[in-house]
């Protein structure tokens, strides 16, 4: 993958802290006020700092936050509105490719498009990125090819490669596991001094591990450039997010570390771009790490392996297919002249052809190789590894010459 492929984006207006929202989910004032560590009692309680909500388009697709509105050219906006589809057709067509049994297992990033899009949008080809197991969204813009993610989702080593030029780190099914190594990345790049920054996300149900709680102390401490991004998608497989915390959102967890934190409209990419682009500018300046909670919808599966009727209602999907983030965009680029509905088609078309095509190259590469089952684990493959592994090419050569 050349390394001009990786989106570079222009400066965003404006930055994030100082935060209006008018919308009845979002509808708090505050400003981002990192909590200052005190040794004294003196004062009668403690104020950990606020937390800022930010909605800057609202459901219909209408501005909420004129002030907050990222004064954005028209072909942005149009790069952006087209990796949004570019996720959901990949994903649409994965999930028929998994029931056709072409696919392995997978987790459906449906109803997170603008998330996953707004969460890298304002990272530089220096910085890196460490997914999920439902990032293809972010993944697709940071340069991973399709015929990759569908290796990868298929139980091909090779899928994991990470591109030439592109600062990703693998994801881990270990939830939250992969926080932790992105911490100490951040803490790798502070030393290296090139103001390179990290974005990391996890789960509603990821923030309760350990290890999240251990990423935030060790980021805090150490002033890390990094923004932690909880993508509350409502649920942690069967588990709603009500049952997974006695709080009333997860957006306060960082503060008790000392990690400043906002809670944006996950479904509004322009909330995500704005508050993004705050949180990457003040690791940037080394201001240290930000938490984002991103309050979205898991629209799908949790994966493929899961039937989420067992475990909720059709109405509250419903509910939030209403909410969609590519409808909403969708909307504020009709009004703004800026998409028409044969444009809307277009693109759908274009991005279609573009995943098949990655489709036809995936089939072109997806040929089982069972000569390397061992070769990924050890650089060095222990002694009675050794043995086993000769005794299993030797088998397969036998199969060969046999037939
Ligand atoms: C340490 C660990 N515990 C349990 C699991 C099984 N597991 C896989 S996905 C998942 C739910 C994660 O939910 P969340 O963090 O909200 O992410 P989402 O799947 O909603 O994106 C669980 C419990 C796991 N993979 N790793
Ligand atoms: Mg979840």
């Amino acid at each position: 993958m050349p390394k001009d492929t990786i989106h570079q984006t222009q400066k965003v207006t404006p930055s994030a802290p100082e935060i209006a929202v008018k919308s009845s989910q979002f509808s708090r004032r505050p400003t981002i006020t990192p909590p200052k560590p005190r040794r004294d009692i003196s004062t009668p309680s403690i104020a950990l700092g606020e937390i800022p909500n930010l909605q800057i388009l609202n459901e219909k697709g209408e501005v909420s936050d004129p002030a907050h509105e990222p004064k954005l050219e028209s072909a942005e906006h149009l790069k952006i509105y087209r990796a949004m589809i570019l996720a959901r057709k990949l994903d649409t067509r994965m999930l028929t490719m998994q029931r056709q049994g072409e696919m392995g297992t997978f987790a459906p990033g449906m109803g997170q498009e603008a998330t996953q899009v707004g969460q890298i949008y304002p990272l530089l080809q220096k910085d890196w990125f460490s997914p999920s197991y439902r990032s293809f969204g972010a993944q697709l813009w940071r340069g991973w090819t399709i015929e990759g993610l569908m290796l990868l989702w298929n139980g091909y080593a090779d899928g994991f490669n990470i591109p030439d030029g592109v600062n990703d780190l693998p994801f881990s099914i270990v939830i939250g596991s992969q926080v932790a190594t992105a911490t100490g990345v951040a803490m790798g790049l502070k030393r290296q001094k090139d103001n390179a920054v990290v974005v990391t996300n996890f789960g509603d149900g990821a923030i309760s591990q350990g290890i999240i709680g251990e990423s935030f102390n060790f980021a805090a401490v150490d002033k890390a450039p990094i923004v932690f991004v909880c993508e509350n998608n409502g649920y942690a497989i069967s588990m709603p997010v009500q049952k997974q915390t006695g709080a009333d959102f997860l957006a306060g967890r960082s503060l008790g570390y000392g990690i400043p934190s906002m809670r944006v409209d996950g479904n509004d990419i322009l909330a995500m771009i704005v508050a993004m682009n705050g949180a990457v500018d003040r690791a940037r300046r080394g201001e240290g790490p930000t938490f984002l909670e991103a309050v979205t919808y898991r629209m799908s599966l949790h994966t493929t392996a899961d039937d989420p009727k067992v475990y909720r209602k059709d109405e509250e999907v419903e509910y939030w297919k209403t909410r969609c983030p590519i409808a909403r965009y969708e909307k504020y680029l009709i009004n703004k002249d800026l998409l028409s509905i044969e444009a809307i088609e277009k693109i759908a078309t274009e991005c279609e052809q573009e995943v098949l095509a990655g489709r036809e190259r995936f089939r072109e590469l997806a040929k089982a190789n069972p000569r390397v089952v061992f070769d990924y684990m050890y650089q060095t493959l222990p002694a009675e590894l050794q043995e086993q592994k000769q005794e299993y090419l030797n088998k397969l050569d036998r199969k060969e010459t046999d037939q």
